[in-house]
């Protein structure tokens, strides 16, 4: 039995010095030391010893099972390990190597400029002011010296929701709503950005719906040149302070008088160029002194106070401070197009 029990213990070491994988090792745990295993098999057969015999057999057998255990735990231990070290060779994180680039996304350039001619005018002491999209024919319009049948209000040139309220044309009734709810009080310095509809044939200067900023100062002794001075200064911050501007009279039914403005030619200077005509100025906004009609109609006295008032195109300020040819390049969101903005 002795004998038995020794080549049981070669036999077992010498198969555990073979194995390859934990689930080996477990069977082999099983096939030499579990419950039906080749030990208890032959400790079954302890029954027919002698008393002498039956301790030494015992000690025996003890060792064997314990040289057998030792074997498994450290080759258990082993795999263990080596599958701790494999599992932080899969996880290794190289800290040095190159992040991936994320797509990052930037300001659309008709909205960067628009913020710079808000900030030009919140630092001359402007409030910004927002207001309907979809507005009565009363703000659009009636309130700003367009009676029904003037020609300006053809149906084919606004949309029109219902008989009396329509996609605004202007933001000039922002700006009609800030008079009412400022019941008369003075002074009012507003912009008012947005976007506004009118039913034109989309070309490269025209879009059926475009972004304006319009601005409105009323208060005690407005005049003319407070415009000329604003309007100059806000040239100067957009465009650089060589820009200089001419005003040419105009005509539009909410101001008195009115008045084109001109800036020296961004490309030339004033020298001439394509850009230009050759004439050394580009128009860029409308403007004028409140009429007396509108000020009335927005709660003022115009014996009392008197106003200005200005209305740019988003879009054409960004055309020229940009040098593009064409508006729908904005509306297209080419990636190769907003690119070059993206840093600017
Ligand atoms: C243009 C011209 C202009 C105004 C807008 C205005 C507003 C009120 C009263 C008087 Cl509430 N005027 N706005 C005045 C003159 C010109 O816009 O060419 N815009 C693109």
């Amino acid at each position: 039995m002795k004998e038995r029990l020794e080549q049981l213990r070669t036999e077992a070491l010498q198969e555990l010095e073979q194995v390859g994988s934990p689930q080996q090792l477990n069977d082999l745990r099983v096939k030499y030391l579990g419950k039906k295993g080749a030990l208890t098999e032959i400790l079954r057969g302890m029954g027919g010893l002698s008393a002498e015999e039956r301790p030494v057999i015992g000690q025996v057998a003890n060792d064997v099972r314990s040289a057998i255990e030792t074997v498994i735990d450290s080759k258990q231990e082993a795999f263990r390990e080596a599958e701790t070290n494999n599992r932080l060779l899969a996880e290794t994180l190289d800290v040095t190597l190159p992040g991936k680039k994320l797509a990052s996304g930037a300001i659309h350039p008709l909205n960067k400029v628009a913020q710079e001619i808000e900030d030009v005018f919140i630092g001359l002491g402007y409030t910004i002011a927002e207001g309907p999209e979809v507005e009565e024919d009363y703000y659009n319009f009636e309130a700003l010296n367009l009676p029904k049948n003037h020609p300006a209000r053809d149906m084919q040139d606004s949309f029109y929701v219902t008989d009396d309220i329509l996609m605004r044309t202007h933001t000039s009734p922002v700006q009609v709503r800030t008079m009412k709810a400022m019941n008369g009080q003075t002074p009012i310095k507003v912009i008012c950005p947005g976007k506004v509809y009118r039913r034109d044939d989309d070309d490269a200067t025209h879009s059926f719906q475009f972004n304006q900023i319009e601005g409105l100062v009323i208060g005690k002794n407005i005049r003319m040149s407070d415009l000329k001075g604003t309007l100059l200064q806000f040239v100067q911050q957009m465009f650089g302070s060589q820009a200089q501007i001419r005003l040419r009279p105009s005509f539009f039914p909410f101001t008195e008088p009115s008045a084109e403005v001109d800036v020296t030619c961004v490309q030339c200077a004033g020298s001439g160029c394509r850009m230009c005509k050759h004439t050394g100025w580009l128009e860029i906004l409308g403007c004028g002194m409140v009429h007396p009609r509108v000020l009335e109609m927005g709660g003022y006295d115009p014996e009392e106070v008197s106003g200005f008032a200005f209305g740019m195109g988003v879009e054409r300020i960004a055309l020229l401070k940009y040098g593009i040819d064409d508006i729908r390049h904005f509306y297209t969101n080419d990636l190769r197009f907003l690119g070059q903005f993206a840093r600017m």
